[in-house]
Parts: structure tokens; C-alpha cells; sequence
């Protein structure tokens, strides 16, 4: 991107926010499904209107490619080169068509999972380039980036035994603990360089104790009047 494109879409993004973009990030069973309705409870105390949404997918189209991502075809596997290249396809969908016209009508978006996730899946579990990602992000989504991530961060064993008991495992939820422990290492590398947004949280905790932490964070963060 030129110097003078790079500074229009840093002047673009800067304009859409009105509102307050924050993600859950976190290997699997790490608890960011189960804290979303927290985080959304304590922003819509402040008084914003909170939309929430998921990655990938949140739209039609981009629902569609969650389907491709997912599911798990017997008689072609998917390879690593597609998977990460469908997950910006649907997050430039998710971006353009929902996340930024929200954030421009000042609505809080609170999202389970973005770009973190791919820097740790992709580029740590499936060994990609991470050149390579950060150039396939340039592309895709600019320098949007949340104001805020909340790092659920999961022991690879603890995260697969609370999964376990789940009749039907998704395409990637079916990989090897080696394969999570990697995602972890990438969810932690990931949020030092990220280290100005980025909330690690000890999801290994008791329910009761990630929830408490959640809220500290959002206190720091978003302090109640
Ligand atoms: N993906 C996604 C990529 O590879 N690259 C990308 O760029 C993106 C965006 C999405 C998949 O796509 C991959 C990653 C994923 O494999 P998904 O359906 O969205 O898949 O699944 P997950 O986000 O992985 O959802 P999970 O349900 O597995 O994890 P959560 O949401 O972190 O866990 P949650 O909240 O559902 O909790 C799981 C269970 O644990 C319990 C809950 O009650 C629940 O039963 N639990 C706890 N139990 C004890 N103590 C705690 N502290 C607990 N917290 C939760």
C-alpha cells in the first residue's frame, strides 16, 4: 500500500469509531462463549447499544464460508493454504458489510474470535508463513484492529477435557492436542505484540474466577462512572 493509501484507510478507520470494537480469543473450550453475555451485560451498563457476532461467519455470505471452514469432507480435505485464505475472505466480508457500519452508528461489537485467531490456528498450529498472514491481513481488513481483546488463555488439555463430552467435533475442533498446545503458544506471542489491546486472562481458573477476572479487565478499561 502507498504512504498516501495507508493514511486514508488509518483516517477511515479512526472515523468509524464511534463505538467500541472488542473480541474473545482462546483455544478451544477456553470459555469465551460462555463469558460473551458477561461482556456484553457490563457495556450495555454503560449505556451502548451491543451487537454481538462471531468469526468466521456473523454474515450470510461469510456464514457460508464458516460452513466450508467447518465441516469436514471426507472426500477432499481442505488445505491449509484455503483455510487460511477463506478466513479473511470471511472477515473482510464480516468487516466491511457489519463490524465497521455498526462501530460508525457509535454500537458497542463484541466478537467470538478475529484476526488473533488466525495468527495463532494458522500461522502457530498450521505452521504458515506469518509474513505471509500479515501481508494476507494488509489485504483483507487494512489496519483495522479491536480496541480490545480478551486472551482466554487455556491449557491445550484442560480446554480438549471440557470439549470432550461434544457428540460432533467440527474439522479443526478434531486436531491433536500437539496441534492446540502450538495454537496456545501463538495466542500468547500474539497478544505480547499486540500487547497495547491485548488482556490475557487465566481461563485454567474456576468459572467464577474467569468471570471475575473479565470484569476486572472491562473495569480497567471501560471504568463505570
Ligand atoms: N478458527 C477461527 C481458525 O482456525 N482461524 C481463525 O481465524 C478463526 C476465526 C471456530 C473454529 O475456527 C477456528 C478455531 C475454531 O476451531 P467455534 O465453533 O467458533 O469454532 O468454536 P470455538 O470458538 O472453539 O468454541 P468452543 O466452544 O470450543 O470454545 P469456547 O467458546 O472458548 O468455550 P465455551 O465457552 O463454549 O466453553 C466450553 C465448555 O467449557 C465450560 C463451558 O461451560 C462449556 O461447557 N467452561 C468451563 N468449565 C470449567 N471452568 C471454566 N472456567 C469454564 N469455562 C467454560
Amino acid at each position: 500500500m502507498s504512504g498516501t493509501s495507508q493514511q486514508q484507510q488509518l483516517l477511515a478507520d479512526s472515523a468509524c469509531r464511534k463505538g467500541v470494537f472488542i473480541t474473545l480469543e482462546g483455544g478451544e473450550g477456553a470459555g469465551k462463549s460462555s463469558h460473551l453475555a458477561l461482556v456484553r451485560e457490563y457495556m450495555e451498563g454503560l449505556g451502548y447499544e451491543v451487537e454481538c457476532t462471531r468469526e468466521p461467519g456473523g454474515t450470510k455470505l461469510a456464514e457460508q464460508i464458516r460452513s466450508i471452514l467447518l465441516t469436514k469432507d471426507d472426500e477432499e480435505s481442505l488445505c491449509s493454504t484455503s483455510e487460511l485464505l477463506l478466513m479473511y475472505a470471511a472477515r473482510a466480508q464480516l468487516v466491511n458489510s457489519k463490524i465497521k457500519p455498526l462501530l460508525e452508528q457509535g454500537k458497542v461489537v463484541i466478537s467470538d474470535r478475529f484476526d488473533l485467531s488466525t495468527y495463532a490456528y494458522q500461522g502457530f498450529g498450521r505452521g504458515i508463513d506469518l509474513n505471509s498472514i500479515d501481508s494476507l491481513r494488509e489485504v483483507a481488513i487494512g489496519s483495522f484492529r479491536p480496541d480490545l481483546t480478551l486472551l482466554f488463555d487455556v491449557d491445550g488439555e484442560v480446554g480438549m477435557e471440557r470439549i470432550r463430552v461434544r457428540k460432533a467435533k467440527d474439522r479443526i475442533e478434531q486436531e491433536s492436542l500437539a496441534f492446540f498446545q502450538k495454537v496456545r503458544e501463538g495466542f500468547l506471542e500474539g497478544a505480547k505484540r499486540n500487547a497495547d489491546i491485548a488482556e490475557i486472562i487465566d481461563a485454567n481458573k474456576s468459572f467464577d474466577e474467569v468471570s471475575n477476572a473479565v470484569l476486572a479487565v472491562l473495569q480497567k478499561r471501560f471504568p463505570r462512572n
